[in-house]
């Protein structure tokens, strides 16, 4: 691609990144807080630059191929589990003219994890060993100008939870939700076979990401010894992951290595290895792919802004049926009472009448007296008692408040309903019928008109690719 229609291409991307983040910002996040449906602003941790995941076995050769694609020596590497850090590599442009790829600033975790700057400062919750283990390098790579790499402590056979002083799986777990693209790592001496490897794949990241989103990588292929250990190798993972997934195909697996560390006799027809000239090194493959994270991020930003959009939507939705309905018995009791008072009244004018106890006038004032005065209590006393038996019993028959005509409508139904349990029973009947519907036509108007906008924009781009 030549470098006019490179950087069109990256401004677009830009561009529309941008627009899909405010609409999130501006249009989502309000409601979202305010009802409770997320604590933090939605665009917290999709704000940021595309982000790219590596996930292993120990010594799968993640922190090589980081170093490869950087083209500097940025991270340690070594044959034991070498390191125990998530290493989050961003750009950042060296002061002075030197080309030599290298770290050019590096901040502690702690740091990080309080910057709301950067989108990660919901891992907090992990807890201070984790923070100890977490560290954001800037590198001078121009790699790095369109996207962000996260590297990641090997995983083990043996490690328990407590060994490691985090939980591994709900670490991995959330930062895999929040990139754009997960490389998954395996080596001809691990095929998905540990323990740590096996929980992520059967577990955390079917729950966490697309599939479509997860990059399959035999990597250190150069150590096969021999074409028949390569297929053995090949035929392992792909029995394993069918397994773990439980998927019937086989998902594209990149098969690579490290040319800068690869050491093997293949050059002489006569070696055993001599296969590995015939199996390309999809490392560039891998490079390729991996510098389409921006574009994966729009379609993840696109789907982000749509599935929360519809949720939010349908949060306020109940919130107008409930209020519609507390209205409505509001209205009832409103008129049976003042029927009943106006009922009691006559009867207290009319007995006082004739039991002559005063004039025509004297009936009347007793009349509307008690009328009015009933009125009072009625809506002082009794009607409390009754408006918080149709909340009690509206929170007790939610479901009854939604229409859940297809499957897209549970899954909402079911992202939501916790939120609005807990409005409702913390925030009582403080809800305005006129704010709400002012929210969800605006949510409205996201669905129909700017999410076809960004659909439309999305469209554009894969024209341009
Ligand atoms: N032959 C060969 N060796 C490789 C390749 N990639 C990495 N290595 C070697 O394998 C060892 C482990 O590589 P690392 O990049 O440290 O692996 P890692 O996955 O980052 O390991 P941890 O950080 O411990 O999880 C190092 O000695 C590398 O030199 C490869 O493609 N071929
Ligand atoms: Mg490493």
């Amino acid at each position: 691609m030549d470098e006019n229609l490179s950087s069109y291409k990256n401004n677009y991307i830009t561009t529309l990144r941008d627009d899909i983040v405010s609409i999130i910002s501006e249009k989502l996040t309000p409601a979202a807080e305010k009802y409770g449906y997320s604590d933090s602003p939605l665009e917290e941790n999709v704000k940021w630059k595309p982000k790219v995941l590596l996930l292993g076995n120990y010594s799968s050769g993640k922190s090589t191929l980081v170093n490869d694609f950087l083209g500097g020596n940025i991270q340690r590497t070594g044959q034991a589990p070498t390191d125990d850090t998530f290493t989050v590599i961003a750009y950042k442009e060296a002061e002075d003219q030197s080309d030599e790829i290298r770290v050019i600033e590096e901040r502690e975790g702690r740091s990080v994890l309080n910057d709301p700057e950067y989108p990660f400062v919901g891992l907090k919750k992990h807890g201070d060993r984790f923070l100890a283990h977490f560290r954001l390098k800037f590198v001078n790579s121009p790699f790095l100008k369109q996207l962000v790499i996260i590297d990641t402590p090997g995983m083990l056979d043996s490690v328990t939870e407590t060994d490691r002083g985090y939980n591994y799986q709900d670490v991995i777990g959330e930062l895999a939700q929040n990139s754009d693209l997960v490389l998954l790592l395996f080596d001809p001496h691990k095929t998905a076979t540990g323990n740590e490897a096996h929980t992520s794949i059967r577990e955390t990241l079917p729950k966490k990401c697309f599939e479509d989103r997860i990059l399959f990588v035999l990597n250190r292929v150069d150590e096969c010894t021999s074409l028949e250990d390569f297929l053995q190798v090949y035929g392992t993972l792909c029995w394993n992951l069918s397994q773990m997934t439980g998927r019937k195909d086989i998902p594209q697996i990149y098969f690579t290595y490290s040319p800068h560390v690869a050491n093997h006799d293949a050059n002489s027809a006569d070696s055993e290895k001599f296969f590995i000239q015939k199996i390309e090194n999809q490392r560039e493959l891998l490079k390729a792919a991996v510098l389409k994270a921006p574009h994966y991020q729009l379609d993840h930003l696109a789907d982000f802004l749509d599935t929360h959009c519809e949720r939010l939507h349908h949060l306020l939705e109940v919130f107008i049926q409930y209020k519609k309905k507390m209205n409505g018995n509001r209205n009832r009791f409103i008129f049976f009472m003042t029927a009943f008072s106006i009922l009691l009244g006559l009867a207290a004018g009319g007995a006082g009448f004739m039991n002559g106890l005063g004039d025509l006038v004297f009936t009347l004032t007793i009349s509307a007296g008690v009328a009015v005065g009933t009125i009072f209590i009625g809506m002082l006393i009794v009607f409390p008692y009754f408006r918080n038996r149709f909340h009690e019993e509206l929170l007790g028959n939610l479901d009854t408040l939604t229409k859940k005509k297809h499957q897209n409508r549970i899954d909402s139904w079911n992202a939501v309903k916790q939120s609005v349990v807990e409005y409702l029973t913390e925030s009582r009947q403080n809800l305005s019928l006129r704010k709400l519907r002012k929210e969800f036509s605006m949510l409205q108007e996201v669905m129909e008109i700017e999410m076809p906008e960004v659909r439309e924009g999305l469209q554009q781009l894969n024209r341009i690719e």
